[in-house]
């Protein structure tokens, strides 16, 4: 086909390849999500709904982008894990940014019934992007460590602050105050001896955030051919718990860190 007079206009377009043989993480996080968790009514000081739909969404992601290892969300972002050997896109980072986002932002639309029911969604939400690369395991496990104690800080202090709203009736101006300055030790003691809570004994979702592994699933179908019973397993993006900071989920999923040829 013959190139119109238009055609220079292409290499406007700058090459945005990210780094080879390096970890990609690719972050996405809801835009103005304050404002969303108020106007949705989410619970405080964790939404269970909102929590599900987010790794539904995860899930859905890696179902469709089979180069993402593994994901970890928490409160409203969630971050996707593609190994040092891949050539997704030819590691373009635009294309890699924006397809992760998009693909997560409009999973997110599509399902909020199946998790918010009756409560409607009464705006478009938005999420951003970014792509970074990280160029070895000890730095990608670090970032993973980032987040998950992002996500432990956060909700220790929600959990607290809210049960000081909540339930001791303290005003959000007051609880600030009180909290002010409090290390961990201190969160803790509170929500123990005035409110009843260990806060270990907390669910692990709202602890841990959530890690999506591909998780080796047995899974029976009848063929449609013999009527038989045919089981297969097959590896199904999952919803995990689990500390991620530790060495003991590394040696239970060795595989993530090996080397892809
Ligand atoms: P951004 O990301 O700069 O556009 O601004 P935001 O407002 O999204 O701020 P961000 O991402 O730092 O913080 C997330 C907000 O979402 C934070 O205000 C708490 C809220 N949020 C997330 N999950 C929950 C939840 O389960 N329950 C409640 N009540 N709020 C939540
Ligand atoms: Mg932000
Ligand atoms: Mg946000
Ligand atoms: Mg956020
Ligand atoms: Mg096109």
């Amino acid at each position: 086909m013959a190139n119109s007079k238009y055609e220079y206009v292409r290499h406007f377009e700058l090459a945005d390849s990210l780094l080879p043989s390096t970890w990609l993480v690719v972050r996405i996080d809801g835009r103005g999500f304050h404002r969303f968790s108020q106007s949705h009514n989410f619970q405080k000081p964790n939404d269970r709904r909102s929590i599900e739909l987010m790794n539904r969404c995860a899930i859905e992601v890696m179902k469709d982008i089979k180069d993402i290892i593994l994901a970890y969300g928490e409160s409203d972002e969630y971050s996707f894990i593609i190994p040092k050997t891949s050539n997704l896109y030819s590691r373009r980072a635009s294309k890699i940014s924006s397809t992760v986002v998009s693909l997560f932002a409009s999973n997110f639309v599509m399902h909020w019934s199946e998790y918010f029911r009756e409560d409607q969604l009464l705006y478009a939400p938005c999420f951003d992007s970014r792509t970074v690369c990280y160029p070895n395991d000890k730095i990608l496990r670090d970032y993973l460590s980032w987040r998950q104690a992002d996500c432990h800080i956060n909700n220790l202090f929600n959990t607290t602050f809210w049960a000081l709203v909540l339930k001791g009736g303290m005003t959000e101006i007051e609880a600030e105050n009180k909290l002010k300055g409090t290390l961990s030790k201190d969160k803790n003691e509170i929500l123990f001896t005035q409110y009843d809570i260990n806060y270990n004994n907390i669910d692990a979702i709202y602890r841990k955030g959530s890690t999506i592994i591909r998780k080796k699933t047995e899974v029976s179908t009848i063929s449609p051919r013999s009527g038989e019973l045919i089981t297969r397993t097959k590896l199904i993006p999952t919803a995990v718990y689990d500390d991620i900071i530790g060495q003991e989920f590394w040696d239970a999923h060795p595989e993530l860190l090996e080397e892809k040829k």
